[in-house]
């Protein structure tokens, strides 16, 4: 983090002349559990991690609006005015690259929704830097769009809470990225608290923070990112995005929030193949995101997983007492939903996945939107170094590039630093 720090400062100043007024930073995210779930307005169980983007914001006394990082060799400049005369379609075509997630985040508090008015701010020029790895499923874009909203927030004095920062970061992604994501990665970013994950109800935006405790189980979160890059703005996401609300439209409900476990004899009936699994997995994984829940407090014995192969919905997951060492199989049956019945891994995170686990994983799944990027594994610090050795060797075998693997801490979101 530091060395970031200094890092922007002095890109920052090599590139404007002079220091920084500021310094903000966000981090990237885990998904612990819930995935696809958040557009559908169900529940997810991220958290903010130790991996953060840093933005130096200096204050101009004209209108313009430059960026630089050192993602690019490149400086953008653009007029506020012009910026704010953008419509939604001009900021999807005429923003992109790097400089989408930046211009994006300031374009979107301009939007009425936000009451923004970008007639009366200064101009800015802004930095950054990140140790979010791009590409990787752990929320690199997020981490930019809510370090520059906090940022923004502040320097505009537009006094915006932090949830509806995560919806400004989420709007800056869909329309000036053009990917068609839901609010989970931003509110990780923007509400994470050390040592805890965040219980975010999509549908109501009320967000409880809950304890992993992984300290004091000996356990640590590794990410096995396996190098696939993926992209949100085109294919697979949209598909499967279009496949749920396919699913609800023909169950009669505005979203599948509002379709649970039981209803899934009845989905079955209803829907075509493919359309049914997907509901399935996401109808399901809102109930191992709650079941999660409970077992980190310590509330749950026997929990509900799976949809049974006929639709039925009543496998049951036995687990111990709570707590994160209890939560191994939730973890598990999340990724075979997202292998058989969503569809969005790929060989290199089931390897993954299958590897860590037999290596004495607690539990395993694919973390964040899919079709490449990262998995997590729930390990046992004693077993750290064997599962990781178990992933090498396990790649190399397959002849797949060898995965970049490190252990995150759950961390806190957003500041001013
Ligand atoms: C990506 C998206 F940005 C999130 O909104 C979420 O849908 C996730 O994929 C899948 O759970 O990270």
């Amino acid at each position: 983090m530091t060395d970031i720090r200094d890092d922007v400062t002095a890109g920052f100043t090599a590139v404007f002349g002079h220091e920084p007024d500021g310094l903000w930073s966000a981090p990237g995210r885990v998904n612990l559990i819930g995935e696809h779930t958040d557009y559908n307005l169900g529940f997810v169980l991220p958290f903010a991690i130790d991996r953060r983007t840093v933005v130096g914001v200096g204050l101009r006394d004209d209108r313009l609006l430059r960026a630089a990082s050192t993602f690019a060799d490149e400086l953008v400049e653009i007029s506020l005015d012009a910026l704010a005369a953008l419509s939604s379609e001009d900021a999807g075509r005429e923003l992109g690259g790097w400089s989408a997630y930046v211009l994006g985040v300031a374009w979107a508090l301009g939007l009425d929704e936000f009451g923004g008015d970008l007639a009366a701010v200064p101009g800015l020029d802004l930095f950054i830097d990140s140790d979010v790895p791009v590409g990787a499923g752990l929320s690199s874009s997020a981490a930019i769009e809510s370090a520059v909203a906090l940022a923004l927030n502040d320097v505009w004095r537009v006094e915006l809470d932090r949830p509806t920062l995560a919806r400004v970061g989420q709007r800056a992604e869909n329309i000036a990225v053009g990917a068609p994501t839901g609010i989970m990665d931003q509110s990780a970013s923007l509400l994470g608290v050390r040592d805890h994950a965040v219980f975010l109800d999509c549908r109501s935006l009320e967000a409880q923070v809950v304890p992993l405790g992984l300290d004091e189980a000996g356990l640590v979160v590794l990410v096995i990112d396996t190098g696939v890059k993926h992209s949100h703005a085109t294919g697979g996401y949209g598909e499967r995005r279009a496949a749920c609300e396919r699913g609800a439209a023909a169950m009669g409900v505005e979203s599948l929030r509002d379709v649970t476990v039981a209803d899934l004899p009845r989905a079955r009936e209803l829907l075509d193949d493919v359309t049914y699994r997907r509901v399935a997995h996401v109808v399901t994984e809102n109930q191992r995101v709650l079941d999660t829940v409970d077992t980190l407090r310590g509330e749950s014995g026997m929990l509900l997983g799976e949809a049974d192969e006929d639709g039925s919905g009543s496998s049951t997951v036995a687990v111990g007492p709570g707590g994160p060492l209890a939560i191994g199989e939730l973890l598990d049956a999340s990724h075979r939903s997202m292998r058989d019945d969503f569809e969005i891994s790929v060989p290199e995170l089931d390897l993954a996945v299958e590897t860590a686990v037999g290596a004495g994983a607690i539990g395993a799944r694919m973390t964040g939107g899919g079709f490449g990027g990262a998995a997590i594994a729930l390990v046992k610090l004693d077993d750290l170094s064997r599962v990781q050795v178990a992933v090498d060797n396990a790649f190399s075998e397959h002849g797949f590039a060898a995965p970049d693997t490190f252990v995150v801490r759950a961390s806190d979101g957003a500041a001013r630093n």
